[in-house]
């Protein structure tokens, strides 16, 4: 953005926004004038942190809107998935926070209790306003509270079944719930599936012609848009060819239906939201938005309308700042389509993020050999059994945090019939900024309880390569591969392979056991350097296959007077715990203690700052690791040893 334009929009109506009495007390002309500042501010805060650029920058007209209809916080208003929420905290006083958007102490990407009175949910997985909405409109009918309950959800997360479910129950109990319809299209990429292909279709109904209209005029008059939405929203409606009746779905529900609203018109929209108030019962206004609307390199990023940039990004480019690096997703990328290549039978699946978890390389080569579900992680589960099933190895490839959801999936429709499916999941253990409901922590401890079941944990990108491979070489059974967030680090080799386990690094003296999971390899080598110098010798073993344990880790236990284990997950029901079974179940009775993520909500900083206050750094582990020795001298513990076949006896 040029100077000129930087300056053009700043009059100074944003900084007397304190609250969303100052936005209603608001001119239309004001309004207009406002939601620009906004968008400069928003460019320019979140430039600087990264963040969900593209999603906020088009719901502002929508959220001025909601704050002049409703009254928040006694009116609730919820934001699906929650990642389009800036806007909302910008009218709800929280302006001064933007600086540390998603930093350590700062403003919470998402929703939060801690920052605010209005906001009463903490979500950021999607497709759950539409039931927390539902909840609210029947508690506060049994109550007798007049409040009324808005829930703005994306076209892309009407994808997930839940708001199905939800939009049925709403139906049924007939209270009074306004269900805002963002839809721009978009997912990451542009929304799949028969819902979005209805959505469209309800464009295509005379007042949609309107709206079109006036996008068309809007877009005239907005410099930094131009022609390319409206061609885009031409272009959608052109491809269309069957009308159908279009709010004859919802209708047959039982929700009333208003619009389609162009979302870039407050006043449409808020006319539109005042009717939907006054009805008394379910309705959905359905608003067509632009995602990144009134920033070019949003608008014009092909790939997602620069939906969630995770660093600082330039802003006449939309590019990020930072060097580009090998992402342990690139390196997941380039061997499933290696593997692909000589296996046929492989094919991937995706829940709406094909770029983000690296199968879009697949997709770009075998676009028939790529299933997009949308924002669906259980029926992707149960439909890769269908696959699987059908012959096929499918890979599914979903953020860490997102496989909780389909648990009952991948126990009972996966794992009971031994399926061959490999689940990898990406952004596992501590994430960072999008703080503690993405953390992938969860995984070991809630998949390692899946009979048949097991669970690869690479330590760099050699090691996911091969883990990958065996993981898709097992025809008897669900597989995961887990790995972490951001740059790989430089390979690791071993100093030899004992069944499935990499030893790392051997001393003369075998005083510890130290088990390092995953990406805590190169931990574990610095731990070993530091516990060396006070004089004690450190085995460093990376499990590899953490699920089953593997025999010969107990075996290899049995020969240490302490065994330690460190991990990126919780530590109930981790690796560490499920070592300490089998080490138990072997009558080892070597002491074990086992580091890992506390099962508790841990706020938002980057992965290292998170990492440092759980005392996972290597001065930390090699400082415990010392005491623990230590003191073990003074009470020595006689190490019991047993084989490798007596190990296997017990697992
Ligand atoms: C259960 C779940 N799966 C995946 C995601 C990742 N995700 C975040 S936003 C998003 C797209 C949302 O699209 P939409 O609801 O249309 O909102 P938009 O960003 O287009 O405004 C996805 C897939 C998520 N938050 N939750």
């Amino acid at each position: 953005m040029s100077v000129e334009e930087d300056t053009v929009h700043h009059t100074g109506l944003l900084t007397t926004v304190r609250g969303p009495q100052d936005v209603k007390r608001m001119s239309v002309d004001e309004l207009d004038i406002l939601a620009a500042e906004i968008r400069d501010f928003l460019i320019a805060k979140v430039s600087r942190t990264g963040g969900h650029v593209g999603p906020n920058l088009g719901v502002v007209e929508l959220t001025l809107a909601m704050h002049r209809v409703f009254d928040s916080p006694r009116d609730r208003l919820l934001f699906d998935t929650g990642h389009q929420a800036y806007v909302h905290k910008i009218v709800t006083g929280r302006q001064a926070g933007f600086d540390r958007l998603r930093q350590r102490g700062g403003l919470s990407g998402y929703p939060s209790q801690a920052e605010s009175e209005h906001d009463l949910v903490e979500n950021s997985h999607a497709s759950t306003a539409l039931s927390y909405a539902d909840g609210l409109a029947k508690a506060y009918a049994l109550r007798g509270e007049p409040r009324s309950v808005v829930a703005v959800v994306g076209d892309g997360a009407l994808t997930g079944g839940m708001c199905w479910e939800a939009l049925n129950n709403i139906a049924t109990a007939g209270n009074p719930l306004v269900i805002v319809v963002n839809d721009n299209g978009r997912s990451y990429a542009p929304t799949i599936g028969g819902l979005a292909d209805h959505l469209s279709s309800l464009r295509l109904n005379p007042s949609y012609e309107k709206v079109l209209d006036t996008v068309k005029d809007a877009l005239g008059s907005t410099p930094l848009v131009g022609k390319p939405m409206y061609e885009v929203l031409h272009a959608v409606k052109k491809g269309i060819k069957d009308a159908v009746s279009p709010q004859a779905m919802f209708e047959d529900l039982g929700i009333k239906y208003v619009g389609p609203v162009d979302g870039h018109d407050v006043a449409a929209v808020e006319s539109a939201l005042r009717a939907a108030k006054n009805f008394g019962g379910p309705v959905i206004v359905h608003a067509v938005t632009r995602k990144g609307y009134g920033y070019r390199p949003a608008e014009e990023d092909e790939a997602d309308c620069l939906h969630g940039p995770g660093s600082a990004f330039d802003i006449e480019t939309g590019k990020l700042v930072a060097a580009p690096s090998v992402k342990w997703t690139h390196v997941f990328a380039d061997e499933l389509v290696a593997i692909a290549d000589e296996r046929p039978d492989v094919v991937g699946i995706t829940a709406a993020m094909a770029e983000p978890t690296g199968i879009a390389k697949l997709a770009r080569k075998y676009p028939n050999r790529v299933y997009d579900v949308g924002i669906a992680e259980q029926h992707a589960a149960t439909s890769a059994a269908g696959l699987a099933l059908g012959g096929l190895h499918p890979v599914v490839a979903v953020y860490a945090t997102f496989l909780n959801r389909a648990f009952d999936q991948v126990l009972l429709d996966v794992a009971m019939h031994r399926l061959p499916v490999t689940f990898v999941l990406d952004r596992a253990g501590i994430t960072g900024p999008d703080g503690p409901s993405h953390y992938g922590m969860w995984d070991m401890s809630v998949f390692g309880v899946v009979p048949g079941l097991r669970i690869a944990a690479p330590r760099d990108a050699a090691t996911l390569r091969e883990e990958l491979r065996e993981a898709v070489e097992v025809d008897n059974g669900p597989t995961i591969v887990r790995f972490p967030t951001g740059t790989v680090a430089a390979d690791l080799p071993a100093l030899r392979r004992f069944g499935p386990v990499d030893v790392l690094a051997e001393s003369a003296r075998t005083d510890v056991l130290l088990v390092a999971v995953g990406s805590f390899g190169q931990l574990g080598m610095e731990v070993a350097a530091r516990v060396a110098e006070q004089g004690y010798g450190v085995t460093v073993v990376d499990p590899r296959w953490v699920r089953p344990v593997p025999a010969e880790l107990v075996e290899l236990a049995a020969g240490h007077r302490l065994v330690v284990s460190v991990e990126d997950g919780v530590r109930v029901g981790g690796v560490g715990d499920a070592l300490a079974q089998a080490m138990r179940d072997a009558d080892v009775r070597v002491p074990l203690r086992d580091l890992g993520v506390p099962a508790d909500w841990h706020p938002h900083g980057t992965r290292a700052q998170i990492l440092a206050d759980l005392g996972l750094t290597a001065q930390d582990v090699a400082r415990d690791v010392t005491g623990w020795i230590s003191r073990l001298d003074a009470e020595p513990v006689e190490p019991v040893r047993i084989t490798t076949d007596d190990a296997a006896a017990q697992n």
